[in-house]
């Protein structure tokens, strides 16, 4: 039997395809607006080092052997794309915005949040656990204290807020926005208190700049997640509060399918 949703969409099809002059001037635009909902592009933003490169390849499924021979060194200057493709043709385009203080990093926040505006947004944030960049000549990694990740990564996070903020005023349609607390496995015993923080409303520092943004924007063209995720670690069984590899997969799978319900792919 037929619902009578179904029945009035077949009957709105019939009449679109009525107007077939009207639909072949349009073909471009109808073409790019149907990648647009079975490809949205998401832009995945955050400090360098927190895990966005990672993540992406996670979230793209691609194998980390090819992915580390490629990105060998933490803190991209460039623009990483990565496409992930299901078997229903549905998918993502991730554009991975470099955490760089550079000329590279502003060039890309223009692109994914002006020149090509994203459909979603993963702001990538680790708990104050980002790999810190090596400075110029030095081997082995780089020092900084757990309060001075979360400072930078604060500082860098107002930036990119505006950005989102003023995308979203300029669009009639909603942006999404997830906040993926990544490297969990590492902080297996804190998760609640890290996602608190990093959550709307929890009058933390991070909490605030979400109020803020909210506010800018506008309640109702802004959603806001905040998921713990982890892309690498973990361990094949559970042991001393770290996360087993099997927890990890799971977070990931709980953020993919919020991604998925966003992006109104189920
Ligand atoms: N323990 C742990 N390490 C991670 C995780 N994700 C990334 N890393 C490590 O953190 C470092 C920075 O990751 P990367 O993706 O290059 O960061 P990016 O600069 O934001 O692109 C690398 O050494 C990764 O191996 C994670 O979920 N858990
Ligand atoms: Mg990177």
């Amino acid at each position: 039997m037929q619902s009578p949703l179904r029945h009035g969409r077949a009957a709105i099809g019939t009449t679109i395809a009525g107007g077939a002059l009207a639909a072949l001037s349009q073909a471009p635009e109808r073409a790019s607006r149907l990648l647009r909902h079975r490809y949205p592009t998401v832009a995945v933003t955050g400090m360098t080092g927190v895990g966005k490169t990672r993540l992406a390849d996670r979230l793209s499924r691609r194998a980390s052997a090819e992915a580390a021979a490629e990105a060998p060194e933490v803190g991209s200057a460039v623009m990483e794309r990565r496409t992930r493709r299901n078997a229903r043709l549905r998918g993502y385009r991730f554009r991975v915005v470099p955490g760089e203080n550079a000329a590279t990093r502003l060039g890309a926040l223009d692109e994914v949040f002006h020149d090509e505006p994203v459909d979603g947004v993963l702001h990538v944030v680790a708990n104050g656990y980002a790999t810190p960049r090596r400075t110029g000549g030095t081997s082995g990694a780089g020092v900084a204290s757990r309060e001075e990740q979360l400072a930078a990564e604060l500082e860098d996070w107002a930036i990119t807020a505006h950005r989102i903020a003023s995308m979203a005023v300029r669009r009639d349609r909603p942006t999404w926005l997830v906040v993926a607390v990544t490297k969990a496995d590492l902080f297996a015993d804190d998760i609640d208190a890290a996602v608190r923080y990093y959550s709307p409303g929890s009058g933390s520092p991070f909490g605030d700049k979400l109020d803020e943004l909210r506010a800018l924007a506008g309640g109702a063209r802004l959603s806001i997640d905040v998921l713990p995720v982890c892309a690498q670690g973990g361990g094949r069984k559970a042991a001393d509060g770290r996360l087993s590899d099997r927890a990890c997969t799971d977070l990931l799978n709980k953020l993919e399918l919020r991604m998925a319900q966003l992006s109104g792919h189920v």
